[in-house]
């Protein structure tokens, strides 16, 4: 079957067709897939107090709290909060009992993403494939139920100490996992405010060790079956500026994509080196968010408090760029006014902006990205983005 349509209510209000131009969704037989990829289930985040994340995340990316697990509904171990904003899915987890193994992680890794959780119409099939490619089953498939029916639910371990959990829930109309209790945000939106700030998580990149980037691109192919996609930072960028080789891998319709990052020996201390020392080894870097109106996004975030990384002027004055990028949405001005990079490739063209490390470790970050056509990672703006990390970098000492 080619995924052209899919049933309304259950991406949140976002269409197939929207999804199609937030992610830049290509035509895809998944019926043959080894490995049925769907889309994101959950990003599901370790924090040291999941309690004052999950207002971050509510207050400054304007997600909603729907669902609540932890001691109060029987889960004497943590706590999890889950947040939606369109079809995207945060869980943060933090733990309570002082002897919890994700207390013990958290010591390890600081903030960031213990599991890429993936929606799947068939857990048992990802799981048979996975295991006869090699790789490590964390959790045998098995069945969680209650009142709302039942979901299906495996694990499988990919770079560092990430997990991809994988789900089918096609027989749930709970509103997460039985266990969690439907929850309200009891904060109010700002007058005014756009209805939410991103629709989609566009894409998660991960950080592996030097020399093993090739590794785990093979075994995206092996194990779930996912294709390479046009875009890398090769050899020749990485040595000129980068510091770091990347090449993106995804499933069959590109509604999940995974770049992956390494260092590369270069003349400076790689922004990955710095990942890995401070997360303690491989791990999830950032996570790209697709917007439609990236403008609005970025204003209501800085107002709430999110720092961005600066461009510098003469990104905005270069007449190359000018004549490049040609006519997009809003003005060059305006771009500039909000450090907003735009990069156009023979598809289409983009606009995205990073943030600042969230956390207290220099470790994740978020991209928010408006595609427009173009089903690239904005290859143009490599360098000054590069330049804009390492000025970061340097200010941590970390240079
Ligand atoms: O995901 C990407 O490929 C772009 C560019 O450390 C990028 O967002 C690549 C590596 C990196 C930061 C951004
Ligand atoms: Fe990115």
């Amino acid at each position: 079957m080619t995924q052209t349509a899919e049933p309304q209510g259950a991406l949140d209000d976002v269409s197939y067709d929207q999804l199609r131009q937030l992610v830049g969704l290509v035509d895809h037989d998944a019926s043959t897939d080894p490995f049925p990829v769907k889309a994101m289930d959950a990003v599901v985040f370790i924090a040291g107090n999941a309690t004052q994340t999950a207002w971050y995340y509510q207050i400054a990316f304007g997600m909603q709290l729907v669902a609540y697990s932890g001691p109060e509904t029987g889960d004497f171990e943590r706590k999890s909060y889950v947040l939606k904003s369109g079809s995207a899915r945060f869980v943060i987890t933090g733990g309570v009992k002082p002897d919890s193994p994700l207390l013990d992680h958290h010591r390890k890794h600081g903030d960031g993403v213990i599991d890429l959780a993936l929606e799947t119409t068939d857990v048992d099939k990802c799981v048979e494939h996975a295991r006869a490619q090699g790789a490590t089953i964390l959790e045998e498939p098995h069945d969680v139920s209650d009142d709302h029916g039942t979901v299906r639910v495996a694990a499988i371990a990919t770079y560092g100490e990430t997990r991809h959990s994988l789900v089918d829930r096609s027989r749930y109309t709970g509103v997460y996992l039985p266990g969690y209790e439907p929850r309200e945000s009891g904060i109010k939106r700002p007058e005014g405010a756009p209805k939410r700030l991103f629709q989609a998580v566009d894409h998660c990149v991960g950080n592996v060790e030097l020399g093993k980037m090739d590794y785990w691109v093979d075994w995206y192919h092996r194990v779930m079956g996912f294709v390479n996609m046009a875009e890398f930072v090769g050899d020749d960028i990485a040595t000129e500026y980068s510091a770091l080789m990347s090449k993106v891998v995804s499933n069959g319709n590109h509604r999940v994509k995974f770049p992956l990052n390494e260092p590369a020996v270069a003349k400076k201390k790689s922004q990955i080196d710095e990942y890995l020392e401070f997360y303690g080894g491989a791990g999830c870097q950032h996570i790209a968010l697709a917007t439609n109106d990236i403008i609005a996004t970025v204003t209501a975030m800085r107002a709430a408090g999110v720092e961005f990384l600066d461009t510098p002027a003469s990104y905005y004055e270069d007449p190359e760029l000018r004549a490049r990028i040609g006519e997009v949405r809003v003005s060059i001005e305006t771009l500039k006014e909000h450090s907003i990079l735009v990069d156009r490739d023979e598809d289409g063209y983009l606009l995205q902006i990073f943030t600042k490390p969230i956390g207290d470790r220099p470790t994740v970050f978020y991209e928010l990205i408006e595609r427009h056509g173009s089903l690239g990672f904005g290859k143009g703006n490599f360098k000054a983005l590069f330049e804009a990390i390492e000025r970061e970098q340097e200010r941590r000492g970390n240079l």
